[in-house]
Order: C-alpha cells, then sequence, then structure tokens
C-alpha cells in the first residue's frame, strides 16, 4: 500500500465539446486538440471528426464542431480552468452570449458527476438538446450515460434534429 498522501488520483473520464466559427477553425481546433492532449494528468482518450453545423443563436457564420473524450487525474474544477486558460491562449474574447468565438471548450460529462455551482454545471445542462454535440459524441461515446436524463448518448441522439449537422471533409 502507497504511504497516505502518496497514491495516485484514480483516472476519471470526461468528455468535451469544442467549437470554433472565427478565424481558421479547423487549424484553432486540430491544435487545441494538442494542447489538451500535452497537458499533464490528463490521456487523450478518443476523438470525433468534425462537423460543420448551423449557429445555434444570434445570426453568426457556421461552426466547426467536435468532441474528445479524456482521463483525467484532475478534479472537474481544475479541468474547466485548464479549458478556460486554454480558450484565452487561442484568443478567445467573452462577448455576447452564443456569438462568434476563435475558441469554445465545453466540459460535458465528468464520469457520472452531477454538479451544479454558479461557474460549472455537469453535465453541460444543453447537451441534450444539441445536435451539433451529440453526433459527435455518439461516434466516439455512444453508450456513455447522460445521468441527469439517465440515457445514453447514442439514444439521446435520436431525439434531436440533425438536419443542420454535416460531416466536415477539409477545406
Ligand atoms: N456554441 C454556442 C452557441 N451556438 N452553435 C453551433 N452550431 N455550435 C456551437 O458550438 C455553438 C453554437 C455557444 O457555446
Ligand atoms: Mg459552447
Ligand atoms: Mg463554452
Amino acid at each position: 500500500m502507497p504511504a497516505a498522501g502518496y497514491s495516485k488520483a484514480k483516472p476519471r473520464r470526461s468528455a468535451l465539446a469544442l467549437g470554433s466559427n472565427m478565424g481558421d477553425s479547423q487549424t484553432i481546433l486540430e491544435a487545441a486538440i494538442e494542447t489538451i492532449a500535452q497537458t499533464p494528468g490528463i490521456l487523450l482518450e478518443a476523438r470525433s471528426n468534425w462537423y460543420q453545423t448551423k449557429a445555434v443563436g444570434p445570426p453568426q457564420p457556421d461552426y466547426l464542431n467536435g468532441c474528445v473524450t479524456l482521463q483525467v487525474e484532475i478534479t472537474a474544477q481544475q479541468l474547466l480552468e485548464i479549458l478556460l486558460g486554454i480558450e484565452q491562449q487561442f484568443g478567445r474574447v467573452r462577448q455576447e452570449r452564443w456569438g462568434p468565438r476563435t475558441l469554445d471548450l465545453d466540459l460535458l460529462l465528468y464520469d457520472d458527476l452531477i454538479m451544479d455551482t454558479p461557474n460549472l454545471q455537469i453535465p453541460h445542462p444543453r447537451m441534450c438538446d444539441r445536435a451539433f454535440v451529440l453526433i459527435p459524441l455518439a461516434e466516439i461515446a455512444p453508450d456513455w450515460m447522460e445521468p441527469v436524463s439517465g440515457c445514453v448518448i447514442k439514444e439521446l441522439l435520436k431525439q434531436v434534429d440533425c438536419s443542420d449537422v454535416h460531416l466536415w471533409m477539409g477545406n
């Protein structure tokens, strides 16, 4: 048995959504994945394809969206802080809610954790309604249960309109 305080944190699984609709979105998103994967305490498990998606919210250009799953040895709050730092590194300026952005990194799931604090809600409160999240997530984590609805991702996907989400083949 390792001495108290020296045991390694139990690995947790987390899922993220990535989005961009300003600048060279594919390059930004690829670089963001690389940065996430190189962060200590984070292992990249799987990544989806990219999808071109109609913007939900105020009129703005289409997004590129995708998802990744991670194995992490950090808390959800620590992961959030890392994601906010990476968004800033890629030039994200927070303006209007749901407005255009160079990089958006959303924490979707952290094991089967349910948490609701002023700066972090897990599962992501809108993930079940968003085809631009569920389509890429279903590619890499179809059987992961969203713990609030109790439904797995591939079941949630059947309940949303997928007509505004198209597989991105590159420029
Ligand atoms: N993100 C938003 C608002 N609207 N629409 C699409 N298609 N994709 C997004 O990632 C997105 C959005 C706020 O985070
Ligand atoms: Mg978002
Ligand atoms: Mg966000």
